[in-house]
């Protein structure tokens, strides 16, 4: 299995449809129209969105918002370009103050991201961790970094070390699988890279109204961790951020009311 794994492509932005999506309040709605309308009802989950809250490292609850960045309003990046498919915290201004936590880490370990709809989760909400409707891939990125807490979050090089998209046997997507699992997503730092700061991108992109762009949700929210016991025997290849995703990329644009036969996750 490799070290460091790699990749595909792409995305975009929020949850407003418009007109569509005032008419149509709820997601029960849909189920008595046509197939044919169905995309454009999708869009209406308007306040269905999610954050990536807290982190476990081997099992064991780091607590809520220690050590990560997370906004106080939940609601999407949709523009790829923009310097908030960084790390969020722009149209989304963080909870203050944010964390100035740093989350030790040893290389290899498994670690778990949990969402949920919003900041301090009401039980008994049913778009908790995220509204259904939100179907889409799940991705992680490192980046290094000299200080986990710094503020600025430019230039930085980042490496996909997760994804989960479709699975085609079942049209099925990793939404689909965070929700079943109570919003709870678990993947490897890799044991191949150099100990130090990193920042941990944790992603969901919600394509349920991707048919055109600006149109996919960009959730993400960046864990301040500090890797130790690395090997530091790889250098993975880095993309970087805006940059790593274009709004025409086969990920990010799709309609994904038919039968895909595959789905490019973005960002190679
Ligand atoms: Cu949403």
């Amino acid at each position: 299995m490799p070290c460091c794994i790699v990749a595909s492509e792409r995305i975009r932005r929020g949850c407003d449809g418009g007109g569509l999506r005032r008419r149509l309040q709820r997601p029960h709605i849909m189920t008595k129209l046509t197939a044919l309308a169905t995309a454009a009802v999708l869009v209406s989950s308007a306040s269905a969105h999610t954050i990536f809250q807290k982190l476990y490292v081997n099992g064991v609850d780091q607590g809520e918002l220690t050590g990560i960045r997370a906004p106080d309003y939940d609601g999407p990046i949709t523009d790829v370009t923009s310097n908030d498919i960084i790390c969020n915290g722009g149209i989304n201004p963080y909870h203050t103050p944010v964390s100035k936590a740093v989350i030790d880490v040893p290389a290899g370990a498994s670690v778990t991201a949990e969402w949920h709809h919003t900041l301090n989760q009401a039980a008994g909400d049913p778009a908790d961790p995220i509204d259904a409707s939100h179907k889409g891939p799940v991705i992680s990125y490192l980046a290094k970094i000299p200080d986990a807490t710094q503020s600025d979050v430019t230039g930085l090089q980042w490496f996909k070390i997760y994804e989960d998209g479709l699975t085609p046997s079942d049209q099925s997507w990793a939404v689909d699988r965070l929700i079943a699992n109570k919003g709870k997503v678990s993947f490897t730092i890799p044991s191949c890279i150099e100990s130090g700061q990193y920042l941990l991108r944790h992603e969901v992109i919600a394509l349920h109204a991707a048919s055109s762009y600006p149109g996919a949700q960009f959730y993400m929210e960046c864990a301040q961790i500090n890797v130790t016991g690395g090997s530091g025997s790889k250098s993975p290849a880095t993309v970087s951020f805006p940059g790593a995703y274009k709004g025409t990329d086969p990920g990010v644009k799709i309609n994904i009311y038919q039968t895909l036969q595959n789905y490019t996750i973005p960002g190679t």
